[in-house]
């Protein structure tokens, strides 16, 4: 019997169910990455160091926008590669990848025509690192998409939300958007071949009505591409969570919680705090069995390298995917409520019990599964377990394996 939601989660945020939503569903695993300026400063300013949120240094140190500039003129990534990003990814079983082309600081990791403050025209570097991303995404076949931020701007004098360097007073929104943020939006949906999401964050200074027309005028440029729902006012594609956060009950459509490798989503060179792969990995299956997609962020430094305790674990939690990606790749939320020892995730006639943590005494209990169990089995060597039917509960006889396994995964099959 399919527990009961007490909270459901329409996909139809924008009036029908996009029909391109499909692979989005299925992803379930999505690299988020956070590379601009404050990659380069990296949670340090005039020998302070500031924790939290390294791409929020420029608000949290107060920095002008006259300092600021200087900052982009001695940014240099020699150190990226695309090919290494993606393969990354790939590596990692991940099935979208989206990257920051501006967010709050309001500097453009791409080439804009729109403002000088980008990375082809304002720094040493001169080259445009969003293209060979797009393109070695797109050669591994991983959906790829660009975060921007619509409407916090802290380098526009008329952007969203700097308080510190502009009169907030004199501040015209709608001059912003029509100056810089839709034509913006407009070359990335124009340059970059077919985009799988625009990420938008933190709305402001629209209207519903507006936001509608803002979507309409973005929307004609590529119709596949999903907006996230932070493009605000209940529009968008698919729910995003808020930072970090896995609703406690599955949610039906399409959302996706997001989650930062270490804590913070810009680089900051003294956050060590990284997720083991374990942790990715019951993260994963968590949010899985609630139904949605983790986009799990990270933040590559100033010279374009991907700090190596990210490319570790995320390596280790792709070898997991290899063996163990039927139970998440493609599934919808388990049928069957998290348990003391894990969670379930469903494809027809199979339900995935992910068992993070074994039972001491050896024996699964399902308290409330009132189907036909056909057969219960390893996911990776298919061997069949004995099982008992008493009422509602199934009871599962498990083999002996390791206390330590991240997520052994067993199989329920039924009519
Ligand atoms: C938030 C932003 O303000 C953070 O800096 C970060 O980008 C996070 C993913 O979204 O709204």
């Amino acid at each position: 019997t399919a527990q009961t939601m007490d909270q459901m989660w329409d996909s139809n945020v924008s009036g029908k169910e996009n029909p391109n939503l499909q692979w989005f569903k299925d992803a379930k695993f999505g690299m988020f990455i956070h590379w601009g300026l404050y990659s380069k400063i990296a949670g340090e300013w005039n020998g302070k160091r500031y924790y939290g949120s390294g791409e929020w240094i420029m608000n949290q140190a107060k920095i002008k926008v006259a300092d600021y500039n200087k900052v982009a003129s001695t940014f240099n990534p020699t150190g990226f590669n695309a090919d290494e990003w993606a393969q990354l990814a790939a590596d990692a079983g991940i099935k979208y990848m989206v990257i920051t082309a501006k967010h709050h600081e309001g500097f453009a990791m791409y080439q804009s025509k729109v403002s000088n403050f980008n990375i082809v025209d304002a720094t040493p570097y001169k080259k445009d690192p969003m293209k060979a991303l797009a393109e070695a995404n797109r050669k591994r076949g991983i959906q790829f998409g660009f975060y921007y931020s619509q409407f916090q701007d802290w380098h526009e004098p008329n952007g969203g939300r700097n308080s510190w360097d502009f009169d907030e007073a004199k501040k015209d929104y709608q001059t912003y958007y029509r100056e810089k943020a839709i034509p913006q939006l407009k070359e990335l949906l124009t340059n970059y071949g077919p985009l799988g999401i625009v990420w938008f964050d933190t709305p402001g200074g629209m209207t519903k009505e507006q936001t509608q027309t803002f979507v309409n005028e973005l929307r004609v440029l590529q119709p596949k591409t999903l907006f996230s729902s932070r493009v605000g006012q209940g529009l968008g594609d698919y729910k995003d969570f808020g930072d970090s956060e896995v609703p406690s009950t599955p949610i039906k459509g399409a959302w996706e919680s997001i989650y930062t490798h270490n804590d913070s989503w810009g680089y900051i060179k003294h956050d060590m705090n990284f997720k083991s792969s374990k942790e990715i990995i019951q993260l994963l299956a968590n949010v899985a069995s609630k139904g949605g997609n983790l986009m799990l962020n990270v933040g590559p430094d100033g010279d374009g390298k991907i700090p190596e305790y990210s490319v570790k674990f995320l390596q280790q939690t792709g070898k997991w995917l290899k063996v163990n990606g039927e139970s998440i790749y493609g599934t919808t939320y388990g049928l069957i409520a998290a348990q003391p020892w894990g969670v379930s995730t469903s494809k027809p006639g199979k339900q995935y019990l992910h068992v993070l943590t074994r039972p001491k005494n050896g024996k699964l209990l399902i308290p409330d599964f009132n189907v036909n169990v056909k057969k219960v089995y390893e996911l990776t060597d298919k061997k069949e377990l004995p099982f008992k039917k008493i009422g509602k509960e199934v009871w599962i006889d498990l083999p002996l394996f390791n206390q330590d396994a991240v997520n052994t995964v067993f199989v329920i099959e039924y009519a």
